[in-house]
């Protein structure tokens, strides 16, 4: 026994916590230490439990968000009350906006204290504030419901929609102490936490009637389908099918970018055109444009789709949600999609060929441009030609994880970089968030043990740029490539008044590479194509933390890269 509190016979809360993370297979903790966790991170270590410790509980967060979408069980961040708590918030949201696992634990001042508002160390009514903001909640009082608290959390973050949970630990609960067989009778070890929720067969029969009779049929995967892990039947329904698809970002590698039936690059042909579309873990949200307007062949922005909607969701409340659903099919992705599969038969048509020839001559054409692009040289790099040498390398190592955000940095490595095997690209996700780079970076490489391949526009980057410590404290295999424009989508705005520099703009000629440097990390700067291979390369073979100061126009980027048209004033003017 590792803790005075504990005789021979009692057990006490550090420990029952402990016992019932491991009983369900949780050995990771992300966290930030602090009153009344700080024995809690110590007593874990001893116990065998990893515990990676960050600089900010945003990333500690971020990364429990990450690991949840990466391993399929809820990745769990620890901190302390009030600020701490808050400080993990931001991720706890994010994670349930992306339908992403993931508990959010942190300790809380007393109860009899805070509820009368009597002042005390960081007092804040946790459970409160985080409830709007999250799947469910729960706080645990007494040492013997600990087993029934995680139980509730773990089974709460992965069925059904996946989505964020906070669990509130009162100071006081960690060094209670029960009798030690009556603690250990009361954890539980959940059985099956996401069981599989079978489609009804006349849901499927429905939507395999509309694709059958489409004339130019779509299928939109999104990052539900990369989460699911049915990727072999997936790609089987795909194939088999003949449908051209389209990935969403994270859902690109779930089939190989550079598949045939991949319409990514005649993607602005096939959403105006299609007659049938239909979405596999993926919402008809904002970044597809809620499925009305020009980008979908209709008139006005107002107007929707004329295409049938096919809706693959495991939440029976997300069809109908922005446009009518002809056919929703209501269970778990692999459940649904296997079903798909075996009602389809042997004798299903392919779609016809003038709609997938079309797309073909499309995606021909743009990629012959794309690629003359791409062979640009131009000096000082542009995000095409430092992206062209991404490209190559996650050619070169599809197994790497590639990490991304910024604005420009993001869009243009979206389209460009090719990815090649499932949930190998995690980013910015639904809300577009800046600041998850070093935290999803840091979980990727924990989890996995594949290099990590970070892009980051240098705004983004700073938002948790301080993490490069802690990528240099665990010697991380993560190459962090700053893609560094001198400011928030390009480096050339100017103050009208001619006073302060413009709120755009970073100091110019910033020496991030020095950052990694600081802690004992490999520090790059790359202003040509070849230096960003060769650093690269070195990062990637050597496993070393590095970061890359990567040289780009100030000029290149737009205003919110793609989507300048959600700016008030360039909504104004439209
Ligand atoms: P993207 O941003 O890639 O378009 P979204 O986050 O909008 O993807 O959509 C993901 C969808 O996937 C959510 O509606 C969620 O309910 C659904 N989902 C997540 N996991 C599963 C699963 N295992 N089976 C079915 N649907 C799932
Ligand atoms: N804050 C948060 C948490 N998320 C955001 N998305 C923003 C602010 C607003 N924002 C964007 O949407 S992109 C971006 C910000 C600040 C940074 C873009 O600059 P960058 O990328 O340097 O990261 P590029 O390559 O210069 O466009
Ligand atoms: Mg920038």
């Amino acid at each position: 026994m590792t803790n005075d509190a504990q005789s021979q016979d009692t057990i006490d809360g550090f420990h029952l916590i402990i016992d019932a993370l491991k009983l369900n297979d949780i050995n990771t903790l992300y966290a930030l230490p602090g009153i009344p966790i700080t024995d809690f991170l110590r007593i874990s270590q001893a116990e065998g439990m990893k515990v990676i410790s960050f600089r900010h509980e945003q990333h500690a967060g971020n990364a429990a968000a990450a690991a949840g979408f990466l391993t399929g069980k809820p990745g769990i961040c620890f901190t302390v009350s009030a600020p701490g708590f808050l400080n993990g918030l931001t991720a706890l949201a994010n994670a349930t906006t992306n339908c992403f696992p993931m508990i959010l634990i942190s300790g809380s001042s007393e109860r009899e204290v805070v509820d009368l508002q009597q002042g005390d160390y960081e007092e804040m009514d946790q459970l409160a504030i985080a409830k709007p903001l999250c799947k469910a909640a729960y706080r645990v009082l007494h040492a013997e419901d600990i087993g029934v608290g995680i139980a509730r959390a773990i089974r709460s973050a992965v069925s059904g929609r996946p989505g964020g949970v906070y669990l509130d630990l009162p100071a006081k609960l960690f060094a209670q102490t029960i009798a030690k067989d009556v603690g250990q009778k009361s954890l539980i070890k959940v059985v099956d936490p996401a069981p599989k929720q079978i489609p009804a067969p006349e849901a499927v029969n429905r939507a395999l009637d509309l694709l059958k009779n489409a004339k130019k049929p779509l299928v939109i995967l999104g990052k539900g389908a990369a989460y699911a892990r049915a990727d072999a039947e997936i790609r089987k329904f795909i194939e088999s099918s003949g449908v051209p698809y389209l990935p969403m970002s994270m859902a690109k590698g779930l089939l190989p970018d550079n598949h045939p039936q991949c319409a990514s690059a005649a993607r602005s042909y096939v959403l105006a055109e299609a007659d049938v579309v239909m979405l596999v873990g993926a919402r008809l949200n904002w970044l597809l444009s809620h499925g009305k307007g020009k980008t979908w062949g209709a008139s006005s922005s107002k107007e929707p789709t004329k295409a049938k909607i096919i809706q693959v969701d495991i939440s029976p409340i997300e069809p109908d949600s922005n446009v009518a659903t002809a056919a929703p099919v209501i269970g778990d992705i692999g459940s649904c999609i296997a079903a798909f599969n075996s009602a389809m038969g042997s004798s299903w048509n392919k779609p016809p060929s003038d709609w997938t020839g079309a797309i073909s001559e499309r995606k021909d054409k743009n990629l012959t441009k794309m690629a003359e692009t791409l062979a640009k040289n131009p000096s000082p790099m542009n995000f095409h030609s430092a992206l062209n040498v991404v490209k190559n390398k996650i050619k070169e190592r599809p197994d790497a994880i590639l990490v991304n955000e910024g604005a420009n940095t993001l869009d243009f490595a979206r389209s460009i970089v090719d990815m090649y095997e499932p949930r190998k690209r995690i980013d910015v996700g639904t809300w577009g968030i800046m600041g998850i780079g070093m935290g999803y970076a840091v979980a990727a490489a924990v989890e996995t043990g594949k290099p990590v391949i970070a892009v980051c526009g240098d705004s983004a980057f700073g938002f948790s740029g301080m993490e490069v410590e802690t990528i240099c404290r665990y010697n991380l295999p993560v190459c962090v490539v700053v893609f560094n424009n001198n400011g928030i989508y390009k480096g050339t705005d100017k103050n009208p008044a001619g006073t302060d520099m413009a709120p755009t703009q970073f100091v110019k000629g910033a020496k991030y590479e020095m950052l990694m440097q600081a802690f004992g990390g490999a520090g790059v700067r790359a202003a040509t194509p070849e230096e960003l291979s060769k650093a690269m390369d070195e990062a990637v073979s050597s496993g070393r933390p590095t970061l890359i100061n990567a040289i780009i126009d100030e000029a290149a980027g737009t205003e919110s890269g793609r989507i300048t048209s959600l700016n008030p004033a360039a909504a104004k003017k439209k």
